[in-house]
């Protein structure tokens, strides 16, 4: 073959989201195809909310909305707009039985499962959302479960440990748009080609680095943090640590998912359960950075292990490179 024709010649595929999803069910002969349609919408959700964040100034729809959701906490606009885009992307999928959002009260059921409901979706539309009024990184949270045919109320439906979850993943809109999925087998990383308007495959199977000297927490608030939160940090200042904080969990746990580290968000004065909520934002970053190699607990108790009994229940998180979290419980381990 003539020398130059082989510098053109890709050493690997060009893959997009849909195809990767596609082959991923190939591996399940009994997949209906029903995944697919549900990573097709978040995808299309992404991309559209993308667009939005970044033309938000010139639409004129950064800071507040003026209303407070179910957490009390000041709605953004774009928290409004993307929860709307992301429910009006779902909302058209057959197989989804219900639907559930940091900035919703409840569960909204779409349909039974004698219905075709096969899926849970649980989304925080825009974390972080108030980064925006000064241009930083926000993003999109999402976790899947099954759905229980045999149970009425929608929020005993979503109330499952994160054990459950079939797929979980976010979007981090940034200098450019990722967005990092996992379906239980390895974690796999895509970013948005603007050109293409596809979420291209750019890394399978991400791997945490063990060990990496950067922690990531508000330390304004360390009078107030467990003592042994405080033992931990004393810690790190005299082994050697940097300190990265952006103030948006998908920002923070993407730079651990490519650099290693470790978050912690530790019970507060102001959040005694920790601030995270746990379904639709420690779930679905402890499904990904496990299945990367990493480890995520809160207080205790295995992220995944943790048995939710409200919606918004909030819990501590601390999250990362494997051995920076067991250096972490060697301190906390006896709260
Ligand atoms: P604090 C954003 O409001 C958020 O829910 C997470 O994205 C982020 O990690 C955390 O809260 C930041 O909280 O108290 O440090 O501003």
């Amino acid at each position: 073959m003539n020398p130059k024709r082989q510098s053109h010649v890709f050493t690997d595929n060009l893959n997009s989201l849909q195809s990767h999803i596609l082959a991923e069910e190939a591996r399940h002969p009994h997949a209906a195809g029903d995944f697919s349609w549900i990573v097709s919408a978040i995808g299309l959700g992404a991309k559209a909310i993308a667009n939005k964040v970044r033309r938000a100034r010139l639409e004129g729809v950064l800071g507040d909305f003026g209303t407070s959701n179910v957490q009390g906490e000041q709605q953004q606009s774009m928290d409004v707009i993307a929860n709307e885009i992301l429910i009006r992307c779902l909302g058209s999928r057959a197989n989804i039985a219900v639907i559930a959002s940091e900035e919703d009260e409840e569960p909204t059921i779409l349909r039974k499962g004698s219905e075709g409901g096969k899926y849970c979706v649980l989304f925080d539309p825009l974390d972080g959302s108030s980064n925006l009024d000064v241009c930083g990184p926000v993003g999109t949270i999402f976790s899947v479960l099954r759905n229980n045919p045999d149970e009425s109320d929608a929020e005993r439906t979503v109330c499952r440990a994160g054990c459950h979850q079939v797929a979980a993943g976010y979007i981090l809109y940034g200098p450019s748009t990722a967005l990092v999925m996992t379906t239980g087998r390895g974690t796999d990383l895509f970013e948005l080609d603007p050109y293409l308007g596809s979420f291209i495959l750019v890394k399978a199977g991400l791997q945490i680095p063990p060990r990496h000297k950067v922690y990531s927490i508000n330390e304004a608030y360390v009078d107030s943090f467990p003592k042994s939160y405080q033992d931990y940090l004393l810690h790190c200042h005299k082994s050697g640590y940097s300190s990265r904080y952006i103030g948006a969990l998908v920002a923070d746990v993407h730079r651990i998912l490519m650099s290693g580290g470790i978050f912690l968000y530790p019970p507060t004065a102001a959040h005694p359960n920790g601030k995270l909520r746990l379904l639709y934002e420690a779930n679905p970053i402890a499904m990904i950075v496990e299945q990367a190699g990493g480890r995520c607990m809160s207080g205790p108790c295995r992220t995944l292990d943790v048995q939710p009994n409200k919606l918004h229940q909030r819990v501590p998180l601390m999250v990362g490179s494997s051995l920076e979290v067991e250096d972490a419980m060697r301190f906390t381990a006896q709260d």
